[in-house]
């Protein structure tokens, strides 16, 4: 009776420490130690391509037939503003009038790729009417970056489109995708012999899970069984327009993929199993249904009680050239009661913020790296950078992020090219003009750049690289 009593008295201490042990051995989040690296000590591959990113609605100015446009104006329930501070993004950057001396900028940095997205709203401002003095813009910017030794690239679909094309109900039917294949199709017909690097939809995920979920991007709403279709209809649409411009005249040389975001989901408290529960969800959601259907073609999202969709395409995991990675950082999820969705983000103490509600974490980047490794495909990294108005973090970010990726690409994680986020200030969506992601400070009176001193590590390793 004593032996047994004792070996049970030992389980009940060993046991939670074994419980512990294996949680951590097991927990996925990444640290490494950053005094025993020397960052900015890494040299890249001579043909790596830099550059910088921007959308059109953040930059150009003057997008006022479009489903943003309009969700600046309105209000929510409350009559609140939907930006913060009542913005609108308005005149921007002026960027559809001062493309040459931004293509100036970019010479600046040395990149040798720009990646920006040409607005459907004004290429397109009512159904089926083509505006040639739009694609004739398009045309010239095309023009001077390539005069300029850069290269375009281009995004069809960075999360604005036609007041007409929402009016059907954008991606929430199936049917109305052929209106963006149609409208893809026009562009690789016009642009095909200037561009080379196409990006189909930006961040799927995220115009599923803001417009849909959490309502912060339009149309505001909050519906997870059409966040699920959503989804869907947007990597579907992804699949349509990959097969239709492979037939055109050059699309079998062009580069076309898509571009995802990873934001990792870690457990806030590792020794909290419903932490984890919520992490892993939110993973599944968020990153693994569509590294799922790349790999697979099968689309599983299933958010129990909540939102329930499969779908199969077997031509999936042949529809990317590439994969576009945009990563910025990781998210802590805790399990709590007291919230509608059952949980919130907490950010650890230690933890460096970006003035946007995440952490410094160059670790995630590597992750993200490894992680969309899996599809067997080049990469680039489409979008990375950090909002920072005090200019006191960018250099430390952009040093340990390329440490990161220099370090994934080391063993092996087939990285081609790497776009900054961004060129320059501009809208960042809900957020309004807080958010200062430029490697150029933008004075929105005077529209004057002036490039920050954190840029320069930029400059530097995009230098250091052609040596
Ligand atoms: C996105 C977009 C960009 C953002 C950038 C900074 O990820 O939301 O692709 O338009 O401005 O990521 O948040």
């Amino acid at each position: 009776m004593k032996k047994i009593l004792l070996t049970l008295g030992l389980l009940f201490l060993i046991a939670p420490l074994l419980l512990v042990w294996f949680w951590n051995m097991k927990y996925p989040e990444l640290h490494w130690d950053w005094n025993a690296i020397e960052a900015g000590d890494v040299q890249f591959p001579h043909d790596f391509l830099w550059g910088v990113a921007t959308a059109a609605h953040q930059v150009e100015g003057d997008c006022i037939n479009n489903n943003w446009s309009e969700w600046e104006r309105a209000r929510d329930e409350q009559g609140r503003p939907r930006i913060k501070n009542a913005q609108v993004a308005g005149k921007a950057c002026e960027h559809w009038s001062r493309f040459r001396e931004d293509i100036r900028l970019m010479q600046t940095l040395g990149v040798k790729a720009y990646r920006f997205s040409m607005e459907w709203s004004k290429i397109e401002p009512r159904a089926g009417e083509i505006d040639s003095t739009a694609l004739q813009h398009y045309h010239e910017v095309c023009e001077a970056l390539l005069a300029a030794g850069i290269q375009p690239v281009v995004t069809f679909y960075h999360f604005t489109h036609p007041l007409w094309f929402e009016e059907k109900g954008a991606f929430e039917a199936a049917e109305n995708i052929a209106d963006f294949v149609r409208f893809c199709e026009l562009l690789f017909r016009e642009f095909h012999e200037q561009v080379e690097i196409w990006c189909t939809i930006n961040e799927a995920e995220v115009v599923a899970a803001q417009g849909y979920f959490t309502g912060m991007f339009p149309p505001g709403k909050k519906d997870p069984q059409l966040t699920a279709l959503v989804l869907k209809n947007l990597l579907s649409a992804h699949v349509q327009v990959y097969e239709r411009l492979k037939q055109l005249p050059g699309g079998a040389q062009a580069q076309i993929g898509i571009v995802k975001n990873i934001m990792q989901f870690d457990p806030s408290r590792r020794w909290h199993l419903l932490d984890w529960a919520v992490a892993h969800q939110l993973e599944a959601l968020f990153n693994e249904s569509i590294l799922n259907f790349f790999r697979t073609g099968h689309f599983d999202f299933n958010l129990p009680g909540m939102a329930s969709v499969q779908h199969k395409d077997g031509r999936a995991p042949r529809s990317l050239d590439f994969i576009g990675l945009n990563y910025y950082s990781h998210l802590h999820a805790k399990f709590d009661w007291s919230t509608s969705a059952f949980f919130t983000f907490t950010f650890p103490e230690d933890a460096v913020m970006t003035d946007m509600p995440y952490t410094i974490y160059p670790e995630g980047f590597y992750r993200a790296l490894q992680a969309v490794r899996q599809l067997g495909v080049p990469m680039y990294v489409t979008e990375n950078g950090i909002a920072d108005a005090k200019d006191d973090r960018r250099a430390v970010f952009i040093a340990r992020y390329l440490y990161a990726m220099h370090r994934a690409m080391q063993e092996g994680v087939p990285v081609r090219g790497y776009f900054y986020w961004s060129l320059m200030d501009n809208f960042e969506w809900a957020e309004g003009y807080a958010m200062k992601f430029g490697l150029y400070e933008v004075d929105f009176n005077t529209q004057e750049r002036r490039l920050r001193k954190g840029a320069q590590v930029f400059l530097d390793m995009v230098k250091g690289s052609r040596e």
